[in-house]
């Protein structure tokens, strides 16, 4: 066996739909030695407990998939915890990789690091050009300092610190609770839920106009797997599709995978968030990795997966989502 394959890899948050993803693809490309710990055997914002973690693991290459996430309202009724709890998870990891020498470090975060009214499509260097979206400011805040200490790590002790920013994520293990997911997830299950309830009417938030950008989960993992293999260049990449829809026209793709025959309503008392934040992604797709999944696909297997899963899907606090 290929040497590099036997690197022992931590994924920080492998519970989560990042850090599924990323072990299941890994283990594709035959990397046999990598680990992971359950936010109840190892709490990631207690210093103390992450460095005597690493003392222990000595792993090779760290991938942190491991932070407090969720959607538009979790972020805005939430700043607290999206800014310390993120803030104390990635320091802990940065500061324990940094100490025991790991040789390689992934990084990742989110689209909403960049203003929220960036020249479109967003390339990496629109970071700190401009101010950010109200609505997930704490959790953009505690990404960019992450993103700045990998840098800083990486122009002062020269080490393969690298950032990886994917924009909005789906798929398998996603969180489908209504109060914090994300759109997609939540999309599909309120469609599915009215669908078995007579096609009632659907509530959906905001005006519907926003512009979004959606990457399947398994393509991220194929980035990251690729950061693993390659050192790239740079401290920062962009990673989507490099196309976005509005998500009036998300919802009306998702009213008809999951064959709901109802009205539409738009709850406009709900927030919007950023307008547009579509990635500019030639920088990585530059190097070789682009995203494969297309989007009717890739929410149809999501869908499969949501009803064959349905009696596990737990409702999740914010307190036990560990993905990016
Ligand atoms: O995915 P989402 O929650 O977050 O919302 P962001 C995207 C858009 O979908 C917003 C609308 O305009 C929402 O108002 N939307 C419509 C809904 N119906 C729903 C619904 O039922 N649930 C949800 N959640 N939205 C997040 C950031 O921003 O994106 C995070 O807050 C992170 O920090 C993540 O960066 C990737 O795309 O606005």
């Amino acid at each position: 066996m290929n040497n590099s394959k036997r690197k022992k890899i931590y994924i920080a948050g492998h519970n989560g739909m990042v850090g599924r993803a990323i072990w299941r693809n890994l283990k594709k490309h035959g990397y046999s030695n990598l680990i992971g710990v359950s936010s109840k055997d190892l709490d990631l914002r207690l210093q103390n407990n992450v460095n005597t973690f690493f003392r222990e693991q000595q792993p090779d290459i760290v991938i942190d998939a491991a932070a407090v996430v969720g959607g538009i309202l979790a972020n805005d009724t939430y700043p607290y915890e999206f800014l310390m709890d993120n803030m104390l998870i990635q320091n802990n990891l940065i500061k324990a990789s940094h100490k025991t020498d790991v040789e390689k470090f992934i990084f990742l975060g989110s689209s909403c690091i960049y203003p929220k009214n960036a020249v479109q499509p967003i390339t990496e260097n629109a970071l700190l050009t401009n101010a950010l979206e109200p609505t997930n400011q704490w959790y953009a805040i505690a990404k960019i300092s992450g993103v700045k200490l990998c840098e800083a790590i990486r122009k002062q002790y020269n080490k393969d610190f690298v950032s990886l920013m994917p924009t909005n994520l789906y798929g398998t293990h996603d969180n489908f609770d209504l109060k914090t997911s994300h759109v997609l997830p939540a999309l599909i299950r309120k469609f599915h839920e009215a669908k078995l309830n007579n096609h009632s009417p659907v509530v959906l938030w905001g005006s519907g106009n926003p512009l979004r950008e959606f990457l399947h989960v398994d393509d991220l993992a194929k980035a990251v797997v690729f950061a693993v293999e390659n050192t790239l260049p740079e401290n920062l990449y962009n990673v989507g599709t490099g196309k976005d829809i509005s998500i009036k026209e998300l919802a009306s793709i998702i009213q008809e995978i999951v064959a709901h025959k109802g009205a539409i309503k738009w709850d406009t008392s709900k927030p919007d968030g950023t307008p547009r934040k579509l990635l500019d992604v030639s920088k990585i797709n530059a190097l070789g990795w682009e995203a494969k999944i297309g989007l009717k696909e890739g929410i149809k297997s999501t869908y499969h997966w949501f009803c064959d899963n349905i009696d596990i899907i737990k409702e999740v606090s914010i307190h036990e989502s560990n993905t990016v």
